[in-house]
């Protein structure tokens, strides 16, 4: 992965089963966009919004964000720079570990269901571009450890994170992600509510190689500047985007 988070503070989530702001303008002064959801997502609406996002800013850095398979096609790799992909720690089996060994069965197995190549594929030639595939998507995979913090939210009904984490907890799931699972990114997601720069503080102290991603309820650029400066590397806006166009403007650090 060669992400220089140095130069990445201010990251948009586009949800593609909501409306796009009319102005995409206000995209200016972000350093990225994520795109993805937890609710209505395909890879066709998935698609759309990342050629909206293109069409005006063709050199903007675009993540997708799958939350299941069926959200990433042949096109939406193409169309994007990394896949983002979460595992939560605090989630079901499912979403911490089982979705991502599906993955990896599919392309390995089904190379051409992926990929779309059409060619009749046996034995080793299975294996072979099962190989070629992984390959051809390794190097845009990024995986996140994923904390979902805010129990009311989507994103923990859907991923099943019941129970939010003590401060030890995100802390541990921390020097896991940096020491042992060896994730480029710590995410913590407070989807929905603003969840103040404790947990970002405390994670901060231990990561130094993975980068750490707030998002959560940010409608000002004060919050922008309070998780930033709690040691956050970057802060993530979903809600405001899609709701209030002129707010999410304030949340850009000036
Ligand atoms: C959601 O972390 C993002 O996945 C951003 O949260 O929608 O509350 O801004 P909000």
């Amino acid at each position: 992965m060669n992400l220089n988070w140095e130069e990445i503070t201010h990251v948009t989530k586009a949800d593609p089963a909501k409306e796009l702001p009319r102005d995409l303008g206000i995209l200016a002064g972000t350093d990225a966009v994520m795109v993805g959801g937890s609710d209505g997502v395909t890879a066709e609406n998935t698609l759309d919004t990342i050629r909206a996002i293109r069409g005006s800013f063709p050199d903007k850095l675009v993540f997708q964000e799958p939350h299941s398979s069926d959200h990433v096609s042949t096109d939406t790799i193409e169309a994007v720079d990394y896949l983002a992909v979460p595992a939560v720690y605090n989630g079901d089996r499912e979403h911490f570990v089982g979705k991502h060994l599906d993955m990896f069965t599919e392309v390995g197995s089904k190379p051409d269901e992926v990929f779309g190549s059409g060619l009749p594929v046996l034995g080793d030639l299975v294996a072979a571009k099962g190989r070629d595939a992984v390959d051809r998507i390794g190097d845009k995979i990024v995986g996140e450890g994923y904390v979902v913090q805010n129990p009311e939210s989507k994103a923990a009904a859907v991923t099943g994170a019941e129970s939010p984490f003590s401060v030890e907890q995100v802390v541990g799931a921390a020097l896991a992600t940096e020491n042992f699972y060896g994730f480029p990114l710590f995410y913590l997601e407070y989807s929905g509510t603003y969840g103040g720069p404790e947990d970002v503080a405390a994670a901060a102290r231990y990561l130094d190689d993975a980068a750490l991603l707030y998002g959560g309820g940010i409608e000002s650029e004060r919050q922008t500047r309070e998780i930033l400066d709690a040691g956050a590397d970057a802060v993530v806006v979903g809600d405001c985007f899609h709701d209030d166009p002129e707010r999410f403007r304030e949340t850009i650090p000036s």
